[in-house]
């Protein structure tokens, strides 16, 4: 107590809880072990990278961190201090199957134009993959890649809506009794 990074200041007790899910003692939860992992109360690309492999151990999920990084990183100074940090733990962790999809799928489109090429829905399944828990694997993203693009890309379009790809995956996900 007393120091000036180990306490969360009103005013951003007050952005959070206006902009996440959590409740007050969720973010001083969260804060506290944010600080345990990050002393300083600012992430580095490096230090946030091994935080996330920890927290998923079974894939390669560089790629995804890479971009999460850049994407949780608002202010662009190259940190990520825990105002951004607990912004993207809340769709993580308390978004609607809804959300969740159409945030990653907003990380993923990485030229922003709204809809998914070949190469960005690769990406986006392996992250999801590993996001489940599951193996990532070059061969079998790209076989779930090629499937999906089949059964969505309309003739005329140049990719998949990212829209079009919330629905479908939603409905799929919906209806399966296991992931
Ligand atoms: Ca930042
Ligand atoms: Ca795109």
């Amino acid at each position: 107590m007393g120091h000036k990074s180990s306490k969360l200041s009103e005013k951003k007790m007050k952005l959070i809880l206006s902009q996440t899910k959590f409740t007050e003692q969720e973010i001083l939860n969260w804060h506290r072990g944010f600080l345990v992992d990050c002393p300083t109360g600012a992430l580095s690309r490096s230090e946030f990278s091994t935080i996330y492999s920890i927290m998923f151990p079974n894939g390669d999920i560089s790629t995804f961190t890479q971009v999460l990084f850049d994407r949780t990183d608002i202010n662009n100074d190259g940190h990520i201090c825990f105002v951004e940090f607990i912004s993207t733990m809340s769709v993580m962790a308390r978004g609607s199957l809804h959300e969740r999809l159409t945030w990653l799928c907003e990380i993923f489109d990485q030229n922003g134009d709204g809809i998914l090429d070949k190469s960005e829905l690769i990406d986006l399944i392996k992250a999801m993959v590993a996001l489940t828990g599951g193996k990532v694997c070059q061969e079998a993203a790209n076989d779930k890649a090629n499937e999906i693009w089949k059964s969505l890309k309309k003739e005329s379009e140049i990719g998949i809506p990212m829209e079009d790809f919330v629905k479908a995956t939603k409905a799929r996900t919906l209806l399966k009794s296991q992931p």
